[in-house]
C-alpha cells in the first residue's frame, strides 16, 4: 500500500524504550503460507526512562491471540504495530501470529527461497515475524524452537535439542532482534572445526543446496582465516560452540551477520575455479571476513539506533580491508578501494543523495546502506588511525571492546575511546560524521631557492549541499613525501595535519626544488587539485616510492589525455603512453599492480570530471575517446603486451591466490587490448582451452567486444545453463559488452529469455545493474535505456521495494547531463513516482533524486 504520509525519523528524537526485555522464547510452526509464530517475552519497566508507552512493532502480521501474564487481552493494532495497557511490575507477554513466508517476495522477514525458509531482519525485518520492540537498543537472550518437516532447522546460538522435525536453539548473548535468524530446509553441510586462541573447539558448517557441495571449500578456508586473523590482529575470539553459514539464492544484498548464523547471498559465498572468477574469490573472501568480523563490531557491540549504522559498518569494512591487504597485496587493495570509492561514494556524495556518514534523518533505513555509510565510513576510520598512529589505534580498540562489550553504542562512544586513549580533542574530527559532501583540496607550491625551503599551501573546500548547506573545515591527514629530480626520495612520507580552511607547510634544508607526492596512500577521501606539470607527473609515475601515488600519477595523466581527446579531439598523449609502457615492462612490479596501471578512468569518472569543471558530459564522446585511447594503447603496446601475455599466462593448476590471480589480471588485461589489434584468434584459443571461469569469461568478453562472440556465447550457455550464478554472468556480460546503441535492446531481449527470473535480485541486477553501469548505453541519446529501466522498476517495486529503491540510484547523476537527457530522465522518474502503489523505499529515493 502506498504510504500516504511517509514518516521522517530524526536522530535528535531518540528516546530509549520504556521497557527491558529479560528473555525471549519463540516457537515456529513452519508452513509455506501459514507459519505460526508464538512468542513469550519477559518485560519489565526500564526505570531510567520516563515514558512507559508500551508499543510493539509489527507489520504484515495476523494476530491470532495475545496474553499478558496468562490473561487474554485485545491490543490496539495498526499497520505499524500495537499498544495495550500493561502492569507496573514485570510481566510476561505472549502472542501468536500467522505469517506468509511464501507470499513474502520483498525478502525481508521470514521468506522462502528455492524451497527453503530463511530470514533477513536487518534493519527492520523482525517486525514482519512477530510483535516486538524492533530496535537495536533493545537486547535480549533468545530461545528458539522450530517445528517443520525439514532435515535442517537452524537458529542463532548453540543447539540445545534436535529431534525429528524439531530443533531448539539457545543464544546466550543478548542481541537486538535484527540479528535474529532462522533457516529450514533440505540442505547439506560442508563442515570443519576451528580451535580458538583459548582452546575452545568450534564446529563450522557451511549449508548449501544439494548439488552445491563442491563450491564450499574456499568459503570455509576464508572463514577459518578470518577467525584466526581477528584473534591475531584484534585479539577477538569467537564466543559460541558453533558457527553456521547458509547460502541463499534470493537475497537483497551480499550477506548478513546474524549471531552464529550468517546468511549469505549464494553469489557471495559459493565458489569453484570452474564457475567463479578471481574477482569473485576475492570478494567472497572479503564478505566472509566482513560478516565474521561483525561478531565483535556489530554483535557484541551493536548500534544504539540506525543513525549509528556506520559504527558497525564503517569499522567492519575497515577491518575487512585490512584483512584483504594482509591476505593479498596492500597496494592493489588500496587502489581497488579508491577506484570503488570514487566510482560509487563520490558520485553519491556529490549528487542529490548526499548524506553524512551519520545521517540525521531518514524515512526508510534500508535506503541508507550506502557507499557513504560503508566506504566513506571506513575511510574515516582509516584517517583516525593515520592521525593517532598504529599503537594508539590498537589501544583505543582494546578500550572500545572492554568498555562497550554488550552495549548498543554511539559514534560519541566510539570517539570517546580515542580521546581517552590519546588525550586528543576530536570535536573537529567529528565533522566527518556530520557533514556530507566530498572535500576539494587544492595544493599550490612555493620554492625559495636561497633558503632551500619548499612550501605547500593547502586549501580545503567542501561544496555545500542540501544535506550540509554550510560545511566547515575538516581535519585532514595528508601524507606527503618529496622526490628529487633523479627520482630519489628526499623527504620520506610524513603526515601533515590540516585543520584550517587554508594552511601552509614548509620543508627546509633542501638542495633543490623537489617534486611533491601529496596524499600518498589516498590518506583522506578528497578530490585533489594539485597543479603539477606533466613532467612532474611523469617523474612520479616512474619513481614514486608510494605505490598508490605512482598509480595515481598514471591515472591523472590518463584522465588528462582522455579529457583532451573528448573536448579537443586530440590524439592520446604519447608521452604518457611511453611512460606507461616502461611501467608495464618493469618486472619488479607485481602483475596485479601492472594490470591496474592498464586500466582507464571509467566513463562515469570522466563524466563527473567534466561536469565538475563546468562542461556538460557527452556520453557518446566519452565512449569514443575511451575506445580511441584503448586502440592507441593496443597499437603502441602490442609487442610488450604479447610478451607479457606469454610470460605470465598461468599454466599451473588453478589457485585463487593473489599471485596467480594477479598474473591472470595482467594477461587478461593484455588480451583485451591485443584482441583489438590482432583479431580474435588469441581470445578464441584462450576460450577453448580455459579450465577456469576467469580465463573463460575474460576471453568471452574480448570476443564479444570484437564482434566475434556469438559462437562462444551459445557454447557458454549450453555449458552453464543449469548453473544460476554462472548464468548471471552470461546475462550481465552481454549487456556490459554491447555497443552503446544496442545496450538497451540487448537488455530488453534478455528479459524475454526463459531463464530471466526477474524476481531473483541477482538476475535482475545482472541485466539492469549492467545496463545502468554501461554509461554510454544507459545514457544513449535515444533515451531507450532510461525508459527500459523505468519500466522494470515499476514492475519490481510492488514485489521487492528494497532492490527497486537501490536500483533507482542509476538516475542520481541526472543533473550532470544536457537538457534533453535531463528531461527524458525526469519523465521516467515522474512515471515511476506516479505508480499507484509505490513503496516507501522507492518513493523516498525518487523524491530525493528528483529534488
Ligand atoms: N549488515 C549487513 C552487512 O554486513 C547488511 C544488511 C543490509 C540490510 N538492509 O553489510
Amino acid at each position: 500500500m502506498r504510504d500516504a504520509t511517509p514518516q521522517t525519523i530524526y536522530l535528535s528524537d531518540y528516546q530509549p524504550f520504556g521497557f527491558l526485555v529479560d528473555e525471549v522464547a519463540l516457537t515456529f510452526d513452519l508452513d509455506p503460507h501459514k507459519t505460526r509464530v508464538r512468542s513469550r517475552i519477559a518485560f519489565r519497566r526500564n526505570l531510567a526512562v520516563e515514558s512507559a508507552e508500551f508499543f510493539l512493532h509489527g507489520e504484515q502480521l495476523t494476530l491470532i491471540s495475545a496474553q499478558i501474564d496468562g490473561k487474554p487481552i485485545t491490543p490496539e493494532v495498526t499497520d505499524r504495530g500495537l499498544t495495550c495497557d500493561v502492569p507496573d511490575g514485570p510481566f510476561i507477554w505472549e502472542a501468536e501470529v500467522e505469517i506468509d513466508p511464501k507470499g513474502n517476495t520483498a525478502l525481508e522477514g521470514l521468506y522462502m527461497s528455492g524451497g527453503m525458509y530463511c530470514t533477513q531482519c536487518e534493519a527492520e525485518g523482525f517486525r514482519k515475524i512477530t510483535y516486538y520492540p524492533d530496535r537495536p537498543d533493545v537486547m535480549s537472550v533468545f530461545t528458539v524452537t522450530i517445528n517443520g518437516p525439514h532435515p535442517v532447522l537452524l537458529s542463532n546460538g548453540n543447539p540445545v535439542a534436535q529431534g525429528q522435525n524439531h530443533a531448539e536453539w539457545h543464544d546466550p548473548w543478548p542481541k537486538p532482534a535484527y540479528l535474529f535468524a532462522l533457516v529450514a530446509g533440505d540442505l547439506v553441510a560442508h563442515s570443519d572445526r576451528f580451535s580458538t586462541m583459548s582452546g575452545r573447539e568450534v564446529d563450522l558448517n557451511l549449508y548449501v543446496r544439494p548439488g552445491d557441495e563442491g563450491k564450499c571449500a574456499f568459503g570455509m578456508e576464508a572463514l577459518k582465516a578470518s577467525m584466526k586473523w581477528d584473534e591475531d590482529v584484534y585479539g577477538r575470539e569467537y564466543d559460541l560452540d558453533i558457527f553456521n553459514i547458509v547460502a541463499v539464492d534470493d537475497f537483497n544484498m551480499g550477506a548478513m551477520e546474524n549471531k552464529g548464523l550468517n546468511i549469505f547471498n549464494s553469489a557471495a559465498v559459493l565458489a569453484s575455479p570452474e564457475t567463479s572468477t578471481d574477482d569473485n574469490f576475492e570478494r567472497i573472501e572479503a564478505i566472509i571476513a566482513h560478516e565474521y568480523f561483525h561478531n565483535w563490531t556489530g554483535n557484541r557491540i551493536t548500534c544504539r539506533d540506525w543513525f549509528q549504522l556506520c559504527l558497525k559498518e564503517g569499522l567492519t569494512v575497515y577491518r575487512d580491508s585490512q584483512f584483504t591487504s594482509d591476505m593479498r597485496s596492500p597496494a592493489v587493495k588500496r587502489i581497488s578501494d579508491v577506484i570503488d570509492l570514487r566510482g560509487r561514494q563520490f558520485a553519491e556524495d556529490q549528487g542529490p543523495l548526499a548524506h553524512p556518514v551519520r545521517p540525521e534523518s531518514f524515512q526508510e533505513i534500508n535506503n541508507f546502506y550506502t557507499a557513504t555509510i560503508y566506504e566513506k565510513g571506513a575511510e574515516v576510520i582509516g584517517m583516525l588511525k593515520t592521525l593517532v598512529g598504529d599503537d594508539a589505534y590498537a589501544k583505543a580498540l582494546d578500550l572500545y571492546f572492554e568498555r562497550h562489550d554488550g552495549d548498543a553504542a554511539t559514534i560519541e562512544d566510539w570517539l570517546k575511546v580515542f580521546e581517552d586513549t590519546t588525550g586528543r580533542d576530536l570535536t573537529q574530527f567529528k565533522r566527518w560524521y556530520s557533514q556530507a559532501g566530498t572535500p576539494r583540496l587544492a595544493v599550490t607550491e612555493a620554492w625559495d631557492a636561497g633558503k632551500g625551503a619548499f612550501t605547500l599551501t593547502l586549501t580545503q573546500h567542501t561544496p555545500p549541499s542540501t544535506a550540509t548547506p554550510k560545511p566547515e573545515p575538516l581535519v585532514l591527514p595528508i601524507t606527503v613525501g618529496l622526490i628529487g629530480e633523479d627520482g630519489a626520495e628526499v623527504v620520506p612520507s610524513r603526515v601533515l595535519e590540516m585543520t584550517e580552511a587554508k594552511q601552509s607547510f614548509t620543508f627546509d634544508g633542501l638542495d633543490a626544488r623537489p617534486v611533491a607526492s601529496v596524499l600518498r596512500g589516498f590518506s583522506a577521501p578528497v578530490v585533489l587539485a594539485h597543479d603539477l606539470s606533466k613532467q612532474e607527473r611523469l617523474l612520479l609515475l616512474a619513481h614514486d616510492s608510494d605505490p598508490f601515488n605512482r598509480w595515481e600519477a598514471g591515472r591523472t595523466l590518463a584522465r588528462q589525455s582522455l579529457l583532451a581527446t573528448i573536448t579537443e579531439g586530440s590524439a592520446p598523449d604519447a608521452e604518457w603512453l611511453g611512460a606507461l609502457q616502461a611501467v608495464l615492462s618493469d618486472e619488479a612490479l607485481e602483475p596485479a599492480y601492472r594490470a591496474l596501471m592498464l586500466g582507464l578512468p571509467s566513463h562515469a569518472d570522466l563524466a563527473n570530471t567534466l561536469y565538475d569543471t563546468g562542461n556538460t558530459p557527452d556520453p557518446a564522446a566519452i565512449h569514443d575517446a575511451v575506445e580511441a585511447t584503448r586502440d592507441a594503447m593496443a597499437q603502441a603496446f602490442a609487442s610488450t603486451l604479447s610478451g607479457l601475455y606469454d610470460r605470465h599466462v598461468v599454466n599451473a593448476p588453478y589457485q585463487p591466490n593473489a599471485e596467480q590471480s594477479g598474473k591472470r589480471a595482467l594477461t587478461n588485461a593484455a588480451l583485451a587490448l591485443l584482441t583489438r589489434v590482432q583479431g580474435p584468434e588469441r581470445a578464441q584459443a584462450q576460450y577453448d582451452q580455459a579450465d577456469n571461469m576467469t580465463q573463460q569469461l575474460s576471453a568471452l568478453a574480448a570476443l564479444l567486444r570484437a564482434g566475434h562472440g556469438d559462437k562462444a556465447l551459445a557454447e557458454f550457455e549450453a555449458q552453464w545453463r543449469d548453473d544460476r550464478l554462472v548464468m548471471d554472468k552470461w546475462f550481465g556480460l552481454q549487456v556490459s559488452q554491447a555497443a552503446p546503441e544496442q545496450a538497451a535492446e540487448v537488455a530488453q531481449k534478455l528479459t524475454q529469455h526463459t531463464n530471466f527470473n526477474w524476481k531473483n535480485p541477482n538476475r535482475f541486477r545482472a541485466v539492469f545493474g549492467s545496463l545502468a553501469t554501461h554509461h554510454a548505453g544507459f545514457h544513449h541519446e535515444s533515451g531507450k535505456g532510461y525508459a527500459l529501466l523505468a519500466d522494470w522498476l515499476i514492475k519490481l517495486d510492488p514485489v521487492n521495494p528494497q532492490t527497486t529503491a537501490r536500483m533507482c540510484s542509476a538516475f542520481q547523476t541526472w543533473r550532470r547531463y544536457d537538457a534533453a537527457r535531463q528531461e527524458m530522465i525526469q519523465t521516467q522518474l515522474d512515471r515511476i513516482l506516479a505508480s499507484p502503489t509505490l513503496s516507501r523505499d522507492t518513493s523516498e529515493m525518487l523524491s530525493r533524486i528528483r529534488g
